[in-house]
C-alpha cells in the first residue's frame, strides 16, 4: 500500500506561460471568483457595479487568492446567454483595473472576442467553461496569445445542460471527452503545455456525478495536464447539507463544505481550486502542502 494514500496525487506543475509569481509554487493555487453578473447562483448582483467588483477582487487577493477569475456571463443551470457587447461591458473595466494593480487575472468566458479584448487589457489566463466548443474562434485567440487556457468538461449551454447529465461511467466519459478536446485544440494550434483541464462539476452533472468525479480526481491525471476544480458553493453541497425538511442549504452557508472539498482536491494533487471566498481555502491548501512535504521527508529518510 502506498505510504501516503491520503495524499496520492503529487501536484503537477502549472501550465506554461503563467506569470513568474505563480509558476514556482509547490502548493495548490487559489483562484478567487468575481462574477460581474446579475444572476450567478451565489454572488449574482453583488458585484455588477465595476467598483464593487474591483474592490472584491482586491479583497480576495488580500485574503490569499493567487489569481482572480472575472466572469460576465452566468453559467448556472438554466441561465440564458448575454450578448458579447454586454459581457465585455461588464468585465473589461474590472480586468483592466485589477491587472493594473498587479493582480493575476483570469477571464471566465466562452467567447473568443471577449477573451481577445480582455487579454489585451491585461488578463493572464483564459478560463473557458466550454473548452473551446462554444466559439470556434477561441482556439485561434488562445494559440496566438500564448496564454494559459483552462479547458473545462462541457456538454452544452446552461439552458438545457441538465438533460445532458446522462453517463454510464461518468469518470471514464469525462476523461475521454476531455481527451477529445485536447486533441482538437492541439490540431487547432493550441500548445497543450499551456492547457489546464477541469472536470466541470455541476455542468451537465448531477450530485452523484460530482461526487464520483471528486472521488476519482486522481484518474484525471492520466490526461497529463494540471487540474482545476470548481466546487465552491455548488448545488451538490447544498443538497448534502439539506436540513430535515429536504431544503438545500443556501449558497452562502456552504463555505465550510467548500473548504473541505478544497482539502480533498489539494490532496489529490490539483493545480488550483476555484472559490468564492479565499481565506479558508488558502489555509487548507497550506495544510495539505505541509502534510505532503512531511510525508515525503519521512519516507525519503528511510
Ligand atoms: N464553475 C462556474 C463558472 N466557471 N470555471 C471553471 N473552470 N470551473 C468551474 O467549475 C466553473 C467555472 C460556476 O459558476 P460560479 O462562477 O457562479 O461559481
Amino acid at each position: 500500500m502506498s505510504p501516503d494514500l491520503a495524499l496520492h496525487g503529487a501536484a503537477l506543475p502549472g501550465p506554461t506561460g503563467l506569470p513568474a509569481s505563480l509558476s514556482g509554487l509547490t502548493r495548490t493555487l487559489v483562484m478567487g471568483v468575481v462574477n460581474v453578473t446579475p444572476d450567478s447562483f451565489s454572488d449574482g448582483g453583488d458585484f455588477l457595479d465595476a467598483d464593487a467588483a474591483i474592490a472584491h477582487g482586491l479583497a480576495l487577493v488580500a485574503d490569499g487568492a493567487d489569481l482572480v477569475d472575472i466572469g460576465g456571463e452566468s453559467t448556472r443551470p438554466g441561465a440564458a446567454r448575454v450578448d458579447a457587447a454586454e459581457e465585455l461591458r461588464r468585465v473589461l473595466p474590472v480586468v483592466r483595473a485589477l491587472a493594473a494593480e498587479g493582480v493575476v487575472v483570469s477571464i471566465d468566458t466562452m467567447r473568443a472576442s471577449v477573451a481577445a479584448e480582455t487579454l489585451g487589457a491585461g488578463a493572464a489566463l483564459v478560463n473557458d467553461v466550454s473548452g473551446g466548443q462554444a466559439d470556434d474562434a477561441m482556439a485561434r485567440v488562445v494559440a496566438d496569445a500564448g496564454t494559459p487556457y483552462v479547458v473545462m468538461h462541457w456538454r452544452g449551454h446552461s439552458a438545457d445542460m441538465a438533460s445532458r447529465a446522462v453517463y454510464a461511467d461518468v469518470v471514464t466519459e469525462v476523461v475521454d471527452e476531455l481527451r477529445g478536446r485536447l486533441d482538437a485544440l492541439s490540431a487547432a494550434g493550441v500548445d497543450l503545455d499551456r492547457v489546464v483541464v477541469d472536470p466541470g462539476l455541476g455542468f451537465a452533472k448531477d450530485a452523484g456525478h460530482n461526487w464520483s468525479l471528486l472521488a476519482h480526481l486522481d484518474r484525471l491525471h492520466v490526461l497529463g495536464r494540471p487540474l482545476l476544480v470548481g466546487a465552491s458553493r455548488k448545488g451538490f453541497l447544498g443538497q448534502l447539507l439539506a436540513g430535515g425538511d429536504g431544503v438545500p442549504r443556501p449558497a452562502a452557508a456552504r463555505e465550510d463544505a467548500t473548504t473541505a472539498v478544497s482539502v480533498l482536491a489539494a490532496a489529490a494533487g490539483v493545480w488550483a481550486v476555484r472559490v468564492h471566498e479565499a481565506r479558508a481555502t488558502r489555509d487548507a491548501v497550506a495544510v495539505v502542502a505541509a502534510a505532503r512535504a512531511a510525508t515525503s521527508d519521512q519516507w525519503a529518510a528511510l
